[in-house]
């Protein structure tokens, strides 16, 4: 049966609130900018805004590190203007999802602070908390209680002088790991939870929800081969307790609720057998998962600055097995830019003399499948990366710590620079580019990263005025989501599998068919003949060019019911 849910149509749009615009003069986002600029979303069609975290945090990482989970940080703005925005969304027929980071708290969180006092403290048992390994001294190396390591470098373990004992954080050591095992701190989640969503919030963003269940006696990961490595990812992603947590959550905040709401889960990790478990709705888990596997194809195992550069072949397989996998149970979101990735026409399009065809041209390879889209802000308009040349460009933590990390091992400082302008979280942070004027129409004052390199040329103003405008190449492809069910849930057929540069598939709906062509190089391309036919839908060249040839970066999209 198709009687998908409302977001089975819908396209989201992300914010990151200091990187959107600015209305108070400080450098940094907020959310009188976010207000000031909702026309541009109305204009855009999206239906839902994802807005990354905008609690009170100390930022170690840029907010994802949260203090008070009720209090909108003044970096930000204040309670009653989040409503405001609630508000301005709601009346334009936008929803809004909150992003929800309960994995771990800021080190300032009071749970914690009490949590840290004493060993026999009554929120001891919130966190994880453990001896040094026996046999060796407490901050001797070696001595953390497991091997894991941080994501953003160094061991998973802090060591805590007042009461002698280790704390585990994933991130970074102001990150400290929740422990899910204790039944109060998933009330209190839960509590949080109903509370945001009774003032008319939407949903949630579940940030890193897979790593919540922990395997309880946090043991020792397979060291990898490249030696001290420990890969503690086994006892903590997709863990033993998961699903019992998530179907708890479901329970306790959204079974007796009648809204449409939406749940998107950020799972790393996650494969497709077990993100058809998540989204299964069924089980009443989670609505639709963010999935890594087309994100990690251009690394290598020594992770994201491990750079292979992609194969489409494998980028082919990845996505087909994705919606194959998810054609029948289960749902997809649809993304390939977020603050944690590298803008896209950057990473796998050109950046420089076809931005415009290979912005809209995988922007059509992602908006034609089956799922649900994210558009990142900035990818309306074909945004570029960072282009940074100095370390003191950049602000991420992850980016920071491995320049020292890979310093500290003898990388070279060009290497080491080379990686971050191509991988670098900060590549997806540099402000939101509206006009031709000073800081792209962001701030008045210095923003709190700098402005990327294309930020002259490449902003709304331009992009919107020019004859070839990214911006209404999307306004196109959300529209055609909004009026065609095939777009949205159509079957999915991969054609042209071994094709080194052409991604072509199909879509099929009762008796309509659509035909995607997209040329994924620099260079013409010739077109095999059984894909010629069929009634021109949309495409990102001004002409429709002839049809046994796909120009540089082509994307076309054909009827052929
Ligand atoms: O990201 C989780 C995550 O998987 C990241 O470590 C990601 O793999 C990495 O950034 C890619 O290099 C979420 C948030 O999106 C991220 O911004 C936070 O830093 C992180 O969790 C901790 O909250």
């Amino acid at each position: 049966p198709n009687h998908f849910p409302w977001w089975a149509d819908a396209v989201v749009y992300q914010i990151y609130p200091r990187s959107f615009a600015d209305s108070t003069g400080d450098g940094v986002g907020d959310i009188g900018g976010i207000i000031q600029h909702l026309d541009h979303l109305v204009d855009l069609g999206v239906d839902v805004v994802w807005l990354s975290p905008v609690h009170q945090s100390p930022q170690f990482d840029n907010g994802y590190d949260i203090s008070d989970y009720r209090r909108i940080d003044e970096l930000f703005g204040t309670n009653e203007q989040y409503e405001e925005l609630l508000g301005g969304l709601h009346e334009r027929g936008i929803k809004l999802i909150m992003d929800l980071v309960v994995n771990h708290t800021s080190t300032e969180y009071p749970g914690f602070v009490e949590s840290r006092s004493s060993r026999t403290s009554p929120r001891r048992d919130s966190y994880w908390w453990r001896d040094p390994r026996p046999g060796f001294a407490p901050g001797e190396p070696g001595a953390e209680p497991n091997n894991w390591r941080s994501f953003f470098g160094g061991s998973a373990w802090t060591f805590d002088e007042a009461t002698g004992q280790y704390y585990l954080h994933l991130f970074t050591p102001q990150q400290p790991d929740l422990n899910w095992e204790t039944p109060r701190v998933r009330e209190r989640v839960y509590e949080m939870m109903n509370w945001w969503l009774d003032k008319g919030v939407d949903g949630f963003r579940m940030d890193v929800i897979n790593f919540i269940s922990k395997d309880p006696t946090l043991p020792d990961g397979v060291a990898e081969a490249s030696g001290a490595w420990g890969d503690g990812s086994p006892h903590f992603v997709n863990g033993p307790r998961i699903h019992e947590f998530l179907q708890e959550m479901h329970r306790r905040v959204f079974a007796e609720r009648s809204g449409d709401y939406l749940t998107v889960g950020e799972t790393p990790g996650v494969t497709v057998e077990q993100a058809r478990l998540y989204t299964d709705r069924r089980r009443q888990e989670l609505d639709m998962v963010f999935q890594f596997e087309h994100v990690n194809l251009d690394q290598g195992p020594g992770g994201k600055f491990d750079y292979r550069g992609l194969s489409l072949a494998d980028l082919k397989t990845s996505w087909n097995r994705w919606q194959r996998g998810l054609g029948e149970t289960g749902w997809n979101s649809l993304y390939l830019s977020n603050h944690d990735q590298p803008r896209i026409v950057s990473r796998f399009g050109d950046e420089t003399r076809y931005r415009y065809e290979s912005a809209t041209m995988w922007a059509t390879l992602l908006h034609l499948q089956r799922g649900t889209p994210y558009v990142y802000q900035g990818e309306e308009i074909g945004m570029t990366g960072a282009g940074f040349t100095s370390i003191d460009q950049y602000r991420d933590v992850e980016s920071l710590n491995y320049y020292d990390e890979a310093l500290e091992q003898g990388i070279n400082r060009t290497a080491v620079l080379e990686s971050l302008r191509r991988m670098s979280r900060d590549n997806a942070r540099t402000p939101m580019q509206w006009t031709a004027g000073p800081n792209a129409g962001f701030s008045e004052n210095t923003p709190w990263i700098p402005m990327g390199a294309s930020h002259p040329e490449v902003n709304v103003d331009a992009d919107r005025a020019a004859e070839k405008s990214v911006f209404r190449y999307y306004q196109a492809l959300i529209r055609l989501r909004h009026e065609s069910k095939l777009v949205s849930l159509g079957e999915f057929h991969l054609l042209e599998p071994e094709h080194p540069v052409l991604f072509a598939f199909k879509r099929t709906y009762g008796d309509h068919a659509l035909l995607v062509l997209g040329n994924v190089s620099g260079e013409d391309l010739e077109v095999p003949s059984d894909l010629e036919s069929g009634e021109l839908v949309l495409g990102n060249y001004a002409d429709a060019g002839e049809r046994s040839l796909l120009r540089p970066w082509e994307a076309r999209i054909l009827d052929i019911s």
